[in-house]
């Protein structure tokens, strides 16, 4: 562990008196609505949701990128970063890879995950940008280009990233593709999809027996005209035609303005579709901004159906989550602790709605109290919640107070010099 566990008793001694206070009140409040805080704290002690490898490098827009000091050079820094994140807020248990950014020897990156205490979560296999000395460019697609050798190219790197996976004891691929358009005419849209289909059947087919195949629908970028998995229908579409092994990813910054993502996150669950998240926030595209930072009451309606469609299907419900954010301005491992934690308070939020007065307020047709069931939800502060489920895992009460004092940026940026080109784009 890169920030001894003293260091961290230490920074938690000091504010346990306020969070024993904190905790009895609010459990005195929860329990006049028939709450057992200690119920919320233990399921809030097991949540989890993945880091990106890609993630703890500062990210960059089309018109520059300003890296900070003690960027991790490689994946065994990034893992170091997740390890770090992970200790802090007990919320982070496992790491998603990106191949080919992170292509080292699997049996050395899982010795160091299970140093750091990390398993790995879904492997994302990338054909949207050229590798040194590739026989065939991605320029015009990858799994839908119209060249059959190109396709196969793409379709032995998915399968060699479920091959790579295996070894580092991860259960799902996430296939990442650019394949769209950029002008009208360009392609043939139908085409082009039988294409992709055909190039997916084939990797759904050496998919592992329990494994997971998913994918992510994008409106827009790199492709600006289509894009072959455009929308949450043609998402659906792909994961039908695939079987069962196959469901969508909902990236919460990957459609139109304005959408009803809660309600896609209902429709897909409803008909056993629904895979994960890749959680981030937006205000005008994919910003991929931090998670809860600019509409945190969206990030608790999709907890809410999420928590109702668990109640309903039980322990069979287990969407993949994880954290998709570019961090431009902020220190990477900060802003990802903390969208971990807006990302757990949204899922604790959504767990203190009072479902029985929902039901009957939805069956009684009372718009404005069925409204304010879930404002109520939503508006209770649940940090004392976190901080305790932290603390009993062995965390930190307040993650990023105890990650600054820990000196752990400056301490890395002695032993990581600079280096140029680290980092990718963020889909
Ligand atoms: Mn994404």
């Amino acid at each position: 562990m890169r920030i001894e566990s003293e260091r961290i008793a230490q920074h938690n001694q000091a504010q346990l008196p306020a969070l024993d206070a904190d905790y009895a009140a609010l459990g005195e409040q929860l329990q006049r609505n028939a709450i057992d805080i200690e119920q919320i704290t233990a399921k809030a002690s097991h949540f989890g949701v993945a880091i990106p490898s890609w993630g703890v490098g500062t990210g960059g827009t089309r018109f520059a990128r300003f890296p900070g000091p003690g960027e991790p050079r490689h994946v065994f820094d990034k893992l170091d970063d997740c390890g770090v994140i992970h200790q802090l807020t007990q919320a982070t248990p496992t790491v998603s890879l990106h191949i080919p950014w992170d292509d080292e020897d699997p049996a050395a990156l899982r010795q160091q995950a299970d140093h750091l205490g990390l398993g790995f979560d879904a492997m994302n296999s990338n054909t949207f940008q050229d590798q040194p000395n590739q026989p065939h460019s991605y320029k015009f697609g990858s799994l839908s280009h119209t060249e059959v050798a190109t396709r196969e190219q793409a379709i032995a790197h998915n399968i060699r990233c479920i091959e790579i996976g295996q070894t580092l004891g991860s259960k799902a691929l996430t296939i990442w593709i650019g394949d769209g358009s950029n002008f009208p005419g360009q392609t043939h849209m139908g085409n082009q999809f039988d294409r992709y289909l055909d190039s997916a059947k084939k990797i759904y087919a050496n998919l592992p027996e329990n494994w997971q195949l998913f994918t992510e629908h994008k409106m827009y970028e790199p492709a600006f005209y289509s894009s072959v998995v455009q929308d949450w229908g043609s998402n659906y579409l792909i994961a039908s035609e695939l079987g069962p092994q196959a469901s969508c990813l909902v990236d919460l910054g990957h459609h139109a303005p304005n959408v009803n993502i809660e309600m896609i996150v209902s429709r897909l669950a409803r008909f056993g579709k629904l895979g994960g998240f890749h959680f981030n926030d937006s205000k005008y595209g994919d910003d991929d901004l931090d998670s809860g930072s600019i509409d945190p009451y969206r990030l608790f309606l999709v907890f809410n159906e999420l928590v109702d469609i668990e109640r309903q299907q039980g322990h069979s419900f287990k969407p993949a989550y994880m954290l998709d954010q570019s961090h431009n301005v902020t220190d990477p491992i900060e802003s990802l602790m903390c969208s971990a934690i807006e990302v757990q308070r949204a899922y604790v939020q959504a767990l203190l709605v009072d479902r029985i007065a929902l039901d009957n307020y939805q069956t009684q047709n009372d718009a404005l109290m069925a409204a304010q069931t879930l404002k109520r939800a939503f508006i209770t502060n649940v940090d004392p919640i976190l901080q305790r489920a932290r603390l009993i895992n062995g965390g930190a009460i307040d993650p990023v107070g105890a990650f600054r004092a820990a000196d752990y940026r400056q301490r890395v940026a002695i032993e990581r010099p600079e280096v140029q080109g680290a980092g990718g784009g963020i889909v």
